[in-house]
């Protein structure tokens, strides 16, 4: 569940004899010659382990379901895009990047709209129910309004879920709030540009109280976006929801710009960034 410096520290499935829930592990040499490099989440199995001492070694690796690369997970179910609705105020561009390149994953993903202590009811509802029109069922979350983290703990329970957005909207804050005892440093906003300060540096899965684990990650400004023509539609639920639904178009790799027979329809508010992202990477 964390890599630290030389070691591993790895959580048992079942606790060991005295009740031991983790392990501090070396890797063995045979998994390093084999060219896998173990990532947090990972399953693995171990020998030579020494209860007394708390040790053990690391000699397989599991498949894994899903690989993120930054930050470097594996297994994970849930990837949250955390963006603030203020401080810094929320721009729909990078929410729009941030949800693209999480996407590109191929988990599921759930946007987190943070410190909504900081503006009225209504505006956050406008938000949600515009995310909603984007195909994501969104969640508006606030330090200061426990209810709003409960729908949060329900949402995780029993999965691996990962933090994402960027710098300063609270991420760090969120975790501690979810996870009883846990201490990360968090840091205030600062300066004209609202930036975050970039307190977050490592991966780690933290236990959540009702099950499942959720890592946080550090915060960086502007996800550079994946221009791969094949990719792009499908990083937009507007589209796979309509091509679910049945929405046929009459060449198998249409682009859903002008090309006759398309068949899906056209009226849905990120259009225009699809056209020009299409556009920009032809
Ligand atoms: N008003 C309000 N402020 C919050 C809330 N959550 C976090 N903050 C503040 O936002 C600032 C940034 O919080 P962090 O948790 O460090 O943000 P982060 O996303 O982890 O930032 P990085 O680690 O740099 O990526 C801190 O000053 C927090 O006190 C909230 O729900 N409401
Ligand atoms: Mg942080
Ligand atoms: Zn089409």
């Amino acid at each position: 569940m964390a890599l630290e410096a030389n070691y591993l520290r790895v959580r048992l499935q079942q606790p060991g004899p005295a009740g031991e829930r983790q392990l501090l592990c070396t890797r063995r040499a045979r998994l390093a010659y084999g060219g896998q490099q173990v990532m947090v989440g990972d399953w693995v199995g171990l020998d030579g382990c020494d209860w007394g001492d708390g040790r053990a070694a690391v000699a397989s690796l599991e498949p894994r379901c899903s690989q993120l690369q930054r930050p470097a997970l594996a297994n994970v179910d849930q990837v949250l895009v955390v963006v603030a609705l203020a401080q810094p105020s929320l721009d729909e561009e990078l929410l729009s990047r941030f949800l693209l390149s999480a996407e590109t994953t191929g988990v599921e993903v759930v946007p987190l709209l943070s410190k909504a202590d900081l503006i009225t009811e209504g505006e956050a509802s406008c938000w949600l129910q515009r995310l909603n029109g984007w195909g994501y069922d969104a969640l508006c979350i606030s330090r200061e309004q426990p209810e709003t983290l409960s729908s949060v703990r329900q949402r995780l329970a029993g999965g691996v879920a990962v933090l994402c957005g960027p710098s300063g909207v609270g991420k760090s804050s969120l975790l501690n709030a979810l996870v009883p005892h846990l201490d990360l440093p968090t840091a205030a906003v600062s300066g004209k540009l609202q930036r975050g300060r970039h307190t977050t540096r490592h991966v780690e899965l933290h236990d959540l109280p009702d099950g499942g684990l959720l890592a946080d990650s550090p915060g960086f400004n502007r996800p550079e976006l994946p221009i791969d023509q094949q990719q792009l539609p499908s990083l937009f639920p507007e589209i796979r929801r309509q091509l679910e639904d049945g929405a046929r178009c009459r060449f198998r790799d249409c682009r859903h710009l002008q090309e006759p027979g398309c068949g899906l329809d056209r009226s849905w508010e990120r259009y225009g960034t699809y056209r020009s992202l299409m556009e920009q990477s032809s």
